[in-house]
């Protein structure tokens, strides 16, 4: 079994409240922030044991912490962390991860590689998040200076658990062997070393410095999303679908359901291929009982009929495609959407305004094998998943990121899967970090101390 009380809440379960602000700040006076962190900030770092924990009274705002390579550096800790692309960072990465010119969209806080750490700050509502940052910049003073922040927030009513194109979210995640008290019909069992470094099942858990035992690396993008722009691509497209047994809207929704590899209620394509069935999506013993592959006559290589083979969330975790194995590229992810709701204006123009999108955050134990392997080898490879009667499957039409040019998917539609569709991203990479989250003790000793 694991020492949650080790290891920081939003890594194994995610904090998962309504309100997080993201507090990205570069270092100025190391010595002092060592000691305001082991003395004031410290005991408001939330673990997963007291997440988990039912009976015990939970603070009005929840706190994580991690740092970056070059903050680690600036507080002293230079042991070899064995993550190439942690210690590069994501500024001088993002080209090969395909975001499309950074240095204009990226935003400047984030594109000018300045951050040192991040405070995650969670709660109910803003006024605790509020408070809690105002106290930790009063304690830091002037050893800090804010780089970038992020408000996320869950979408509300009706949209509540939904990101922003109106899809149910949260809903796969693997479970971690030593943590999880059960799994669901199709969920991915994992040993704790794809998330946790120095954990059984980190290829690298006998070469890492001792106090990265139960830390883990965290990848953040910002990812805007142009949700007029992809409803009305939707529309167009259907449009042109000859198929008069469904409105336009309905070919809209059936299209849009493809390109993630589910309903917006959550309902996998793989099990409810023509029409919706609403009542699966919520169902953790049924949204996750699926593997892309059918019985006989079923071809896994060659039909889409159920489920694209570049549908998102097929491109990012291929199941019998790889034939139910991969337990090495798995992460968790425990991003928020940003951002407000899409304005009476905005639809009426079909055109975005005002900026919303994911506050996408991953943790794993080696950023190369999680979150950067599936961005750029599964969904910016328009060659995987191989072995297909289609050689090109085409990009994940999600997030698979071309640079400034267009991307295609193919086996969207449904009357013609040879037919590629052709488009800009719908999502925009507005930059990101990798970051680390240690271990409760190791944010006394080495970084603290
Ligand atoms: Fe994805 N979306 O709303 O369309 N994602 N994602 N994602 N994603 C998933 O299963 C979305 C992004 C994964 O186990 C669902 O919880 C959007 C990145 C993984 O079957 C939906 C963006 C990466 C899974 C979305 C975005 C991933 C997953 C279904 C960007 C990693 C689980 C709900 C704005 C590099 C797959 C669910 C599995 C699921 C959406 C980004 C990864 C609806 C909008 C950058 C591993």
């Amino acid at each position: 079994f694991l020492p949650l009380d080790e290891v920081q809440g939003d890594i194994l379960i995610g904090m998962k409240k309504p309100k997080q602000l993201f507090f990205f700040y570069s270092i100025r006076d190391p010595k002092k922030f060592k000691q305001v962190l082991a003395e004031l900030i410290y005991p408001h770092i939330t673990t997963t044991s007291q997440l988990i924990c039912t009976t015990c009274p939970q603070p009005k705002a929840l706190l994580n912490v991690a740092w970056t390579s070059k903050g680690l550096n600036k507080l002293n800790v230079f042991d070899n962390n064995l993550d190439p692309f942690f210690n590069m960072g994501q500024v001088p990465d993002a080209n090969a991860l395909g975001d499309n010119n950074p240095p204009q969209n990226w935003v400047p806080g984030l594109y000018m590689d300045k951050t040192d750490g991040v405070f995650l700050i969670a709660s109910k509502d803003w006024a605790p998040i509020d408070s809690l940052l105002a106290q930790i910049l009063s304690w830091l003073g002037s050893s800090i200076v804010e780089v970038h922040r992020l408000k996320g927030a869950h979408r509300t009513g009706a949209w509540e658990g939904h990101e922003h194109f109106g899809f149910l979210d949260g809903i796969s995640q693997p479970a971690v062997a030593g943590f999880a008290t059960g799994i669901f019909p199709g969920q991915s069992l994992i040993l704790p070393g794809a998330i946790l470094t120095g954990e059984i099942g980190d290829p690298l858990e006998f070469s890492r410095p001792g106090w990265m035992k139960w830390g883990s690396f965290l990848a953040f993008r910002q990812l805007q999303q142009f949700v007029p722009e992809f409803d009305n691509y939707l529309l167009h497209e259907a449009s042109a679908i000859p198929d008069s047994s469904r409105t336009v809207q309905e070919r809209a929704d059936l299209l849009g359901a493809r390109m993630i590899g589910r309903w917006k209620s959550g309902t996998p394509a793989d099990l409810a291929p023509n029409f919706d069935i609403p009542s699966i999506g919520p169902d953790f013993n049924l949204n996750n009982n699926f593997d892309f592959n059918h019985p006989a006559p079923f071809n896994l290589a060659a039909d889409q009929s159920f489920c694209p083979f570049s549908a998102h969330i097929r491109k990012i975790r291929p199941r019998a495609d790889e034939g139910n194995n991969n337990f090495a590229n798995q992460i968790m992810r425990a991003g928020i959407p940003y951002g407000d709701d899409v304005t009476d204006l905005e639809w009426e123009n079909n055109a975005t305004k005002y900026e919303r999108g994911l506050a996408f955050v991953s943790y794993q134990s080696d950023i190369g094998s999680g979150y950067r392997f599936q961005q750029v080898s599964w969904a910016n490879d328009v060659n995987f998943v191989g072995g297909k009667i289609d050689p090109t499957p085409g990009f994940d039409p999600i997030f698979g990121q071309n640079g400034a040019g267009p991307i295609f998917s193919s086996g969207i539609d449904y009357t013609d899967p040879n037919h590629d569709l052709t488009f800009m991203s719908f999502v925009l990479s507005r930059g990101g970090e990798y970051l680390y989250s240690p271990s409760m003790s190791a944010i006394l000793n080495p970084i603290a101390a």
